[in-house]
């Protein structure tokens, strides 16, 4: 029986993914090397000083951690500037149906994300009340792979892991996922989302007879 939905932020339920890349763009750029479009695949998920050390890895730089306390720093300054700009527009097609939805079938809502920024963004898109737990990466300790952020997540809606589905579009949180005991529902392409459950292109492909369906 489904008592819990715990969604990742981005890429399941908004598109900041586009913020954060012109945001690390702009620090490679200024450090005098090319990051792409595809090199920003690799920090989907993936918490902030993970994200730096693999972009300093691409542009073959070895850094000290004072210095890179200072980048992440800039780079989060100059992505905090875009999301301040969100509203609702920017919540991804069938996101805001498929929550409701949950509540109406008596089916508890968290947040879990990596993200430091995540009460901000749900904030600017006015998705707050509709989640009855928020776990974001100002609550763990652990990044995802570790299930810590949905065990969190769980336990803030004290629901059992078993009963909980998880909404990740990053393998990493997938992993999470399946780490914590919980069933997962890809969102993205099957091919990036081997190990998920089931994976569909969007939460405008969900709904919750299909998933209680999905899930016996
Ligand atoms: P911040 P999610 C993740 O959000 C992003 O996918 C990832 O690209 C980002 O580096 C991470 O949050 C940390 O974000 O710099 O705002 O703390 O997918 O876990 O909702
Ligand atoms: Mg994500």
């Amino acid at each position: 029986e489904i008592k819990a939905c715990l969604f990742d932020l981005d890429g399941v339920i908004v598109d900041t993914a586009k913020y954060h890349y012109i945001a690390w763009k702009e620090l490679a750029d200024g450090l005098g090397f090319l990051f792409t479009e595809q090199d920003n695949e690799r920090l989907k998920g993936v918490s902030r000083t993970a994200s730096l050390n693999i972009l300093l890895e691409i542009g073959g730089l070895t850094i000290d951690e004072e210095e890179k306390a200072k980048l992440a720093e800039q780079k989060n300054n100059r992505y905090v500037e875009y999301i301040a700009k969100m509203d609702s527009s920017e919540i991804l097609p069938g996101a805001l149906d498929f929550l409701k939805e949950c509540r109406e079938n008596g089916i508890k809502v968290a947040l879990g994300s990596a993200s430091k920024n995540a009460m901000t963004i749900l904030n600017n898109t006015g998705l707050t009340p509709y989640f009855d737990a928020i776990i974001d990466g100002t609550h763990t300790s652990a990044a995802k792979p570790d299930p810590e952020v949905f065990l969190l997540g769980a336990k803030a809606l004290g629901a059992d892991p078993k009963n909980c589905v998880v909404f990740e579009d990053a393998e990493a949180g997938i992993e999470a996922a399946s780490r914590a005991g919980m069933f997962s529902v890809g969102i993205g392409s099957p091919e990036t989302l081997k190990a998920a459950n089931i994976v569909v292109p969007s939460l405008a492909h969900m709904s919750v007879s299909q998933l209680k369906e999905s899930f016996s």
